[in-house]
């Protein structure tokens, strides 16, 4: 029989950070007086001037401020470096293999530091101050990783974009975060492929409306050709070379400014996600080593890449803040097959795997013969991120991976957060397959109905009070913060999430309650891919929705109005799939495009997207009242012709 209880282990109970009661106690603890819960957290990290005041918030939409830590001062990077050097200078900090696992390559906390204040001193020289946003569009190489602490350690912004986005993607979050200075490399490598990074820069920088980027500091990965504009494009190599080697870490208010990282939403262009320096720093720490039960001297592997939030936290500043020994994968996990993963884990003795669902489900499909040969006695603690899990997907890593022995903690979180939120802390919280279970220290998760009231059962996920790694502004835009985040609900703040308690309080995470789409662990605004595809000059209209997927948990479903008189081919479909992808990136590429001669609407010509992801999902018995449509008919023909059948 399947069991839907995973009771804590005991090997694991016996040496945890936290126990059951330690954790009943510590969440109790946490919010009943989360100032002296946080002020003793807070100690965790180093600080220049310590700080007296730990927590000014209110969620009041009319007053909203999120303040934590306020007077105290610190730096980022010199917490996840300086401090580590005297007695852990030589403890290798990331374990480097590249894409087509040739070449291993380990970085101690000493040599880290060093390419850090070299590079920190490369961007002074170039005019770069305390405050300037930098732009990394970067692959996965030991680099990027310095490029962002380098940010930190001379107090600029980094704003990351994840090496698959396009070049329009790219000059948005430029244009948008008024971006100085743009730091890539010449090529990526992934899964084989080499991905043109430096060219998509070109393009991004062709931008009319970009002004403020001066330089573009390459570095070197494959060395192939490039387009080179002498002036303007650097090469990393020769500036590092120049560069002196001592760079004091610059003194930052708790307050200021560490990052940007945009994010998708139900509306609009991506939100650029505001993270400051003290509290997002603790709260990051805090949750790498509870919520992973993480041992000095363990290997971590967090298969997430720098682009996305769960790279910045659980990849660089978490792990790194903690003395972690990270490995740092520059290709794709189960590339060039699925066994790529097992060798891995074996082969640097890996004891905490963070990964997504997706990958998951991905491998499972494989077959379990690729893992015949995994040995897997390292591995501790296995954990996911990025979507609900399927039960099937759950057990399928609890055997296959942790071959029956490593707890599973599934968290729950979001760019906004800065850290995770929902989890099974390993030695404490009994696991059941697909449920994130139950709230971090300091976490006040509530459901509430559609006019914010309590509820019992299932309804919009709250969280409703604030903790040190919330974002606290949209860049640019704090109008647009209040509205997103705490004018829905006021007094809370609103994931975007639906869940479900039960009787055992844990919360079953049900997905986005508005029009974003979840695929593959990452977050797609229906109303960006629409963009897109109106974009097209054969295109009239269009309306975007999730279906359920496989392997990507959801795939993105479009239907598509052309204009009169264009054809509707199969070239013509294959063409927006392209134009899609060269608009935003190949994660938001459809995966089905149906044709659709109109779009269910109202009669005041609201597109009703609900009966839209009945049909991709389906589910055409249970479409509920349709008569309130300007014209039902278009139904009936729109379920005719559905393809996901
Ligand atoms: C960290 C990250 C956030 C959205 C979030 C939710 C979904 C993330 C989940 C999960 C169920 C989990 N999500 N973790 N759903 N169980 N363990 O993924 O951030 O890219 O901002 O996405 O992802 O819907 O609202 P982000």
């Amino acid at each position: 029989m399947l069991k839907d209880r995973y009771p804590v282990m005991q090997h694991i109970a016996d040496s945890t950070h936290v126990d059951k009661a330690k954790y009943q106690a510590l969440y109790q603890a946490s919010v009943n007086d989360p100032e002296a819960f946080w002020g003793e957290q807070g100690k965790r990290i180093d600080w220049m001037k310590p700080y007296t005041k730990v927590k000014n918030v209110s969620f009041d939409p009319h007053n909203l401020h999120i303040r934590w830590y306020e007077d105290g001062t610190l730096n980022a990077s010199a917490n996840c470096l300086d401090r580590h050097l005297a007695k852990h200078g030589d403890t290798t900090a990331l374990i480097w293999e590249s894409d087509d696992g040739n070449t291993i390559t380990n970085v101690t906390y000493s040599e880290l530091h060093a390419k850090v204040c070299r590079f920190a001193n490369v961007l002074k020289a170039q005019g770069i101050k305390k405050g300037d946003v930098v732009t990394i569009y970067m692959p996965m190489v030991v680099e990027a990783v310095v490029s962002m602490l380098a940010c930190a350690r001379i107090g600029a912004i980094h704003s990351v974009v994840f090496a698959g986005f396009s070049p329009d993607s790219i000059a948005g979050r430029i244009i948008d975060g008024k971006s100085k200075l743009v730091i890539t490399a010449d090529e990526g490598l992934r899964g084989g492929r080499a991905i043109p990074l430096k060219a998509s820069v070109d393009e991004a920088l062709s931008h009319k409306d970009i002004t403020t980027v001066d330089k573009v500091i390459v570095y070197k990965r494959t060395g192939n050709d490039i387009n080179w504009v002498e002036g303007r494009d650097l090469w990393w190599h020769d500036l590092e070379a120049g560069a002196g080697k001592d760079c004091p870490a610059e003194e930052m208010a708790a307050e200021d400014p560490l990052f940007i990282l945009y994010t998708s939403g139900s509306t609009g262009k991506p939100k650029g996600v505001l993270h400051t320096t003290g509290g997002y720093l603790v709260y990051a720490a805090l949750t790498h080593e509870v919520v992973f039960d993480y041992k000095p001297g363990e290997v971590y592997w967090c298969t997430a890449d720098i682009g996305w939030i769960t790279g910045h936290s659980y990849l660089v500043y978490g792990p790194l803040a903690n003395g972690a020994t990270c490995l740092l994968h520059e290709g794709v996990p189960n590339s060039p097959g699925p066994s790529r993963l097992a060798e891995m884990v074996d082969r640097h003795q890996v004891a905490i795997l963070y990964t997504a669902p997706t990958l998951i489900r991905a491998l499972m499909a494989q077959g379990e013969e690729h893992f015949a040969k995994l040995d897997g006695k390292s591995l501790r603690i296995l954990g996911t991120v990025g979507e609900p899990i399927n039960p099937e997907a759950w057990r399928w890593y609890h055997e296959v991976i942790g071959k029956g022995r490593c707890p599973i903690v599934d968290t729950w979180w979001q760019t906004e957060t800065g850290g995770i939120m929902i989890a099974p802390l390993p030695g404490a919280v009994d696991a059941k397959p697909g449920s994130a279970t139950l709230p971090f220290f300091g976490i006040q998760p509530q459901l509430v109905d559609a006019t914010g009231n309590p509820v019992e059962g299932e309804g919009n996920l709250v969280i409703s009070d604030s903790w040190p790694g919330q974002m606290r502004t949209v860049y640019g835009d704090h109008e647009r913060f209040i509205q997103t985040y705490f004018s829905t609900f006021p007094g809370n703040y609103f994931t975007g999430d639906g869940a479900r308690q039960d009787q055992d309080g844990y919360f079953w995470i049900t997905g986005r309650v508005d029009d974003v789409i979840n695929v593959s662990g990452h977050r797609m605004g229906t109303a960006e891919v629409e963009s897109a595809l109106v974009s097209h000059h054969d295109v009239a209209e269009a309306a975007v929705v999730g279906y359920p997927h496989d392997i990507k948990g959801q795939g993105i479903y479009a239907y598509v109005t052309l204009n009169a008189g264009v054809e509707a081919t199969e070239e013509l479909r294959q063409a927006l799939r392209q134009w899609v992808r060269k608009e935003i990136g190949a994660l938001a590429s459809p995966d089905l495009i149906q044709w659709a001669p109109s779009l269910p609407k109202t009669r005041s010509g609201k597109i009703m997207r609900r009966f839209l992801r009945k049909i991709a999902a389906n589910e055409c018995e249970a479409l509920g009242d349709t008569t309130t449509l300007a014209d039902p008919s278009v139904i009936d023909v729109l379920i005719e012709s559905r393809l996901n059948k």
